[in-house]
């Protein structure tokens, strides 16, 4: 009998003991990686073992999706769990009003250890940190600065390398009595897409499959899928993007920013860089091409270095990832992996983001907690960056302010589907007349279908049959076939803006 009662109070202090348990908080977040360079979202260009090995033993939401495909927009939406016309940063040139209310400070108030390490991109310094060490604005590739805590100072080597060291260092001296989130937040594979010294000629022999859509002609679309200016085939500087670079000095571009990060290499790095890049730069110049034969030119040495920048970020998540294992801290470690939004890897004939368009509108979302998630499962719901501050303030056991606009994707992880998850999202650009020229533009996207506006200096729409055009190659806005259809995502679309307070645009 006393053993009965001794078993009982055994198991109810075990159940007790696992709803107070919080988790500790990986979130790992890269700038402009796009699902399709993933090998655990089926990439046809690249493998990434170790961001696989999350999926492998966590959850892959193949239906992602950022609320304004831009960097610090999104990374505000992260943090506050607001839209962008409500947290403030609508663009790139906005400031983060800091004083805002934050998944991290939340989770710091309840005896949470808390650091933010790598790209910030939000202007104002990070507030809710106990530790931060950030890049300013984009960072550099090779021997970038970093300002810890308030502190600037170059920091020799490269920076992917960097941010893990930093952020292993954090991890190693923390109080391993509270519970942590450590916000692990690369630069790559941002443009300009200069490869680590390890990996300058990693993808020298691979010919990389053209996407379907490379040589859209848009031909269907609005003027602003035209008057855009991040084509392969006529947007890359030659020397900052392609890397054709003559002699310090010679031809440089964007405020001498080329000369700028080769005079910021050592003679070492300098010459590693110069040795691998000289003799296929001269293959090129020989080969004189031109038309189709120099864009799909183009497009091989930027996924040559796009990928070879993503091939660190893997290597430094798989040393991550050991030193969590080595450290008892796999089980009991909410690790997410995400990028700030997606990229065009030549899709439409692009690079960048900023369109609602498949490409940029999706992220990569992976999650590995063993204690909740199952794995090597996979969700199609519809989840937003919005989502992911209550996501981490319910697993942290707070609950998430009426303010934040997401839900917690927590239920989603339980037993797969819930019943009331929402089927549509909304989406709101803002950043134009600006780099690359995206028009401003809002829109709605359910499982089936995408309707776009396009206003500002323009006033037109968009409808993408997502079930039969799943490259959004047709817009099919005036098709008769789709009124009732627009008349609906109309109805939508205004519910959506009314029920997330947007009048703007
Ligand atoms: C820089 C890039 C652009 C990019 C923006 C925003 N040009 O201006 O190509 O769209 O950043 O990127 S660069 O030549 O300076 O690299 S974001 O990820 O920060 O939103
Ligand atoms: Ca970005």
């Amino acid at each position: 009998m006393r053993k009965v009662v001794l078993l009982i109070l055994f198991a109810g202090f075990l159940s007790c003991q696992k709803t107070n348990e919080r988790p500790n908080i990986v979130f790992i977040m890269t700038d402009d990686h796009a699902a399709h360079a993933i090998s655990a979202y089926g990439s046809r260009l690249n493998q990434t073992p170790n961001i696989d090995r999350l999926a492998e033993a966590g959850v892959r939401f193949n239906n992602a999706f950022c609320t304004n495909a831009i960097c610090a927009p999104s990374r505000a939406v992260i943090l506050s769990g607001k839209y962008s016309h409500l947290n403030g940063v609508r663009d790139n040139r906005a400031r983060f009003d800091s004083s805002q209310v934050t998944f991290p400070k939340l989770l710091q108030q309840v005896g949470y250890q808390t650091a933010m390490i790598g790209k910030w991109h939000l202007k104002s310094a990070p507030t809710g940190f106990d530790y931060w060490s950030v890049l300013p604005g984009q960072g550099h590739y090779y021997n970038p600065d970093f300002i810890e805590m308030g502190e600037r100072k170059r920091v020799p080597g490269y920076v992917t390398d960097l941010i893990t060291d930093f952020s292993i260092d954090w991890l190693e001296k923390r109080d391993k009595d509270k519970p942590f989130l450590l916000m692990y937040q690369h630069k790559a594979p941002h443009r300009n897409w200069m490869p680590s010294p390890e990996h300058l000629t990693m993808y020298d022999d691979t010919e990389f499959p053209l996407p379907p859509t490379f040589d859209d002609d848009y031909a269907t679309r609005s003027a602003a899928a035209r008057e855009q200016e991040m084509t392969v085939e006529n947007h890359f500087y030659d020397d900052w993007d392609m890397k054709l670079n003559g002699p310090i000095g010679e031809g440089n571009l964007i405020g001498n920013a080329w000369g700028g990060v080769l005079e910021r290499m050592d003679e070492q790095q300098r010459a590693a860089w110069q040795a691998a890049y000289n003799p296929k730069n001269a293959a090129f110049r020989a080969a004189n091409l031109s038309g189709q034969a120099l864009k799909e030119w183009k497009y091989q040495r930027y996924m040559q270095d796009y990928l070879a920048t993503i091939a660190s970020v893997d290597e430094n998540i798989g040393r991550l990832l050991d030193y969590l294992d080595a450290n008892g801290l796999a089980e009991n470690t909410l690790i997410v992996y995400t990028s700030d939004q997606g990229f065009f890897l030549g899709d439409h004939g692009w690079f960048d983001k900023r369109f609602m368009y498949e490409e940029a509108l999706r992220m990569p979302l992976i999650m590995r907690y063993p204690k909740a998630i199952a794995p090597g499962s996979v969700n199609e719901d519809i989840v937003l960056n919005l989502d992911f501050a209550p996501t981490f303030l319910d697993f942290a056991g707070v609950s998430a302010p009426e303010a934040m606009q997401g839900h917690s994707l927590r239920p989603l992880l339980a037993d797969g589907k819930q019943a009331d998850w929402r089927t549509s999202m909304y989406y709101h650009y803002f950043e134009f007349p600006a780099v690359h020229q995206v028009k401003r533009h809002y829109g709605v996207r359910t499982h089936d279908f995408k309707l776009i506006h396009f206003y500002n200096d323009i006033d037109a729409w968009e409808l993408f049959d997502l079930r039969n055009d799943p490259y959004e190659l047709k817009n099919v806005y005036d098709d008769p076939a789709y009124a009732e259809t627009v008349q609906e995502l109309k109805a939508e679309l205004s519910k959506l803006r009314g029920q997330y307070r947007d009048n703007e645009g």
